[in-house]
């Protein structure tokens, strides 16, 4: 689902030009971590990030973030974007992602060498995952981009 029409000021957003960006999208929930990603895609495309100075990788599902936010952190990039989407089912398991993925990015963001910025969606329903991920709710992709290269910067 394209999310081209930001509702955005771009002329807001400083330049990026020659900052790096890793992006580490989790598998699971694959439609809507794709559409996450395609968010961060189009806004770093539309200030002009040159495709070259963006290195996606691929995880299994949201736990795996950590670990590849942490390869990303060493892959001479200036700021890593984490995309997840968990869904909450009948069991605990929503609980045990949430956590241990919210807080190992956390620590990445302490010990590791660049920013890591949290795109994880941690939704009660599909439909909200929906909603944030270039539905009615914007798209949290896009803002992840943006928030990734301000602190790229910092
Ligand atoms: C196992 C699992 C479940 C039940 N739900 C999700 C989910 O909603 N979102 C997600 O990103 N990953 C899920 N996973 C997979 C785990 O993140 C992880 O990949 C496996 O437990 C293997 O470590």
């Amino acid at each position: 689902m394209s999310t081209r029409s930001f509702n955005i000021d771009l002329s807001l957003i400083p330049n990026a030009t020659n900052v790096k960006f890793g992006i580490v999208v989790s598998n699971w929930n694959g439609d809507i971590t794709n559409n996450l990603l395609n968010g961060s895609l189009e806004l770093l495309d539309s200030v002009n990030v040159p495709k070259k100075n963006i290195q996606v990788m691929n995880v299994p599902g949201s736990f795996e973030l950590i670990y590849g936010c942490r390869k990303m952190q060493n892959n001479q990039v200036d700021v890593v974007i984490a995309i997840g989407s968990v869904i909450r089912g009948e069991t605990k398991h929503f609980d045990f992602i949430c956590n241990a993925t919210s807080n190992g990015i956390k620590d990445l963001n302490v010990i590791g060498n660049c920013p890591v910025i949290f795109c994880v969606l941690t939704d009660n329903s599909k439909q909200q995952s929906i909603d944030r991920s270039g539905g009615k709710y914007g798209n949290k992709g896009t803002e992840a981009a943006i928030a990734a290269i301000k602190m790229a910067l910092i």
